[in-house]
């Protein structure tokens, strides 16, 4: 009877057992393929090892080998090159299952040094950050786990169905064998086949943001003075670099918007609503302003805040082209993705107020995650009540028959900057040595302006420290001070006074329903 059953599932015997090891092997080049594109989404399509192998082999293609590609197959010259280099992976896989059944533990081991290629051909890219890393390695670890375990399977179907030996049960170790096999199989083939189209989307995109030109602005911002920024290490940079600034939305994938697709459109209560393509809003006369954004999340002493200069079109002037309702008093804009900010009209109508229908970050296109192609930034109000990102729609209306996406979720309906300020170095539990030692940081008061900074040791008296240069009061200013460190454990404080003359709390608050407050505080041992 267990003789009967065991012939009832017979295990491949030579060339049919190559090909299921094979098989096996290619099965688990898909489920870590899959694994490492699901990772890319999140991460960064560009971080996906498959792209980056196919970029770099792109790179090092000679020339004449590429013209006659393409002179072979014209513009399916790409796919030409995925389907090479799928056939190479295809070829790889197999050999690396049945080496992983002649030869344990050498399939892994080719496994992995396919791994190790891709990850090379990864963070050789150019704007490659350690964030990369992640989707060829755990891809690779479950391409390795994958490995064993469906040969492990096989191996032990094999050992069940040789009738010389006492077998378990041949069935059900054919069934192990291929439930395994055929489920991961199958699952990693829809995940990865659905997350490589999100991430060809978005390269897709990123091609189209690099070949935006934008245009020079009519109204430049004012040139940076050299004074604005101290230079100290650990202190943040006045301007912050786009790969540095901050990052918050509810986006759990960067919505990939074609800039030649997009409109804007302002509607609600107006004289004459109004439509732009992105080519009309380059066109319009732009100009530049250097803002710094912050977040209503930020703790006291956080780092959700960054400087940038942005490029764009006055919110002001686009606004009044539509003639606004005199009864309205709030514009909630839309984003692509369905976010919705709620900023007061008349904020957006000062015309002191630069806020800007932005399409230039820092001298470059919005990058995909802070906006591309088009965003709203203004002064002085924090980004969920103001700067809504991949923007699509303005409509003129009231606070009493609209409200943004995060009002009812336990924040306040209005949302301008509190006066704030940080201490940047020492970090808290810094150890430093005795003696002069430069205490700096930022502070920010958007609009209004910071007029001074006050540092004090061990609850001591403040003392006054030295404000940088800035551009304007839409942006933070750094600050330092000169302590003479004495051995012992020492509380830092700051605090910052605005250009209306009124001084930060010391009241704590945490950021919910509208702010943090409270001073910076830092503990640091001088030795
Ligand atoms: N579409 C969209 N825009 C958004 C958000 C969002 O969740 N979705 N978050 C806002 C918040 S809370 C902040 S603080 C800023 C942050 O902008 P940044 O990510 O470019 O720094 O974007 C704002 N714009
Ligand atoms: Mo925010």
């Amino acid at each position: 009877m267990l003789w009967l059953m065991s012939t009832v599932a017979p295990a491949p015997r030579g060339r049919a057992l190559y090909v299921t090891a094979a098989a096996g092997g290619l099965i688990a080049a898909v489920a870590g393929w899959a694994v490492s594109e699901i990772a890319a989404a999140f991460v960064g399509a560009a971080s996906s090892p498959l792209f980056a192998v196919g970029s770099w082999v792109i790179d090092l293609t000679p020339p004449w080998f590429k013209d006659w590609v393409i002179s072979l197959f014209g513009t399916g010259d790409k796919i030409v090159l995925f389907v090479c280099l799928g056939l190479v992976v295809v070829a790889l896989a197999g050999a690396a299952g049945i080496l992983e059944l002649v030869r344990r533990p050498f399939g892994a081991i080719l496994i992995g040094a396919i791994g190790l290629i891709a990850l090379v051909a990864v963070m050789t890219r150019a704007d490659a950050t350690y964030w990369w890393l992640l989707p060829t390695v755990a891809g690779t670890l479950v391409g390795v786990y994958v490995l064993v375990m469906t040969i492990d399977r096989l191996r032990v179907w094999m050992r069940a169905s040789q009738p010389s030996r006492l077998p378990g049960s041949g069935a059900s170790t054919r069934r192990s064998f291929l439930a395994f096999s055929i489920g991961v199989g199958a699952v990693a083939v829809v995940a990865g086949v659905i997350a490589r189209s999100i991430n060809a989307g978005s390269v897709a995109i990123a091609s189209a943001r690099a070949s935006v030109r934008l245009p020079a602005p009519v109204k430049p911002a004012p040139a940076i003075p050299p004074g604005s920024d101290l230079r100290l290490s650990g202190l943040a940079a006045y301007v912050t670099p786009n790969s540095d600034f901050y990052r918050i939305d509810t986006a759990l994938q960067i919505p990939a918007i074609d800039p030649d697709a997009w409109k804007l459109t302002i509607s609600g209560m107006v004289g004459e609503p109004l439509t732009l393509t992105f080519a009309q809003l380059l066109a319009l006369p732009l100009e530049e302003h250097t803002i710094t954004l912050a977040c209503v999340s930020n703790e006291v002493g956080g780092d959700l805040v960054g400087n940038a200069t942005w490029l764009g079109y006055p919110v002001r002037k686009l606004l009044a082209k539509t003639r606004p309702k005199a009864s309205a008093d709030m514009v909630l804009s839309r984003s692509v993705d369905g976010f919705t900010a709620g900023t007061p009209l008349d904020v957006l109508t000062d015309i002191g107020t630069d806020a800007l229908i932005a399409v230039g970050m820092n001298g470059s296109p919005l990058p995909l995650e802070h906006g591309f192609p088009v965003r709203m930034v203004v002064p002085g109000l924090y980004g969920y009540v103001s700067a809504t990102k991949w923007l699509t729609e303005l409509t003129v209306t009231r606070f009493d028959r609209a409200q943004g996406y995060w009002t009812d979720k336990g924040w306040s309906v209005k949302g301008p900057i509190k006066t704030a300020s940080r201490i940047d170095r020492p970090r808290e539990g810094a150890s430093i040595t005795a003696g002069r030692y430069a205490v700096a940081g930022v502070a920010w008061d958007q609009h209004t302006g910071i007029r001074s900074v006050e540092v004090r040791v061990d609850n001591g008296p403040w003392q006054h420290a030295r404000l940088a240069d800035t551009v304007s009061v839409d942006t933070w200013r750094q600050w330092v001070w000169e302590w003479h460190a004495v051995s012992g454990k020492h509380t830092l404080q700051v605090r910052a006074t605005n250009s209306d003359g009124s001084t930060q709390t010391s009241v704590v608050a945490p950021p919910a329903p509208n702010g943090a407050s409270g001073w910076h505080t830092v503990d640091v041992e001088v030795r």
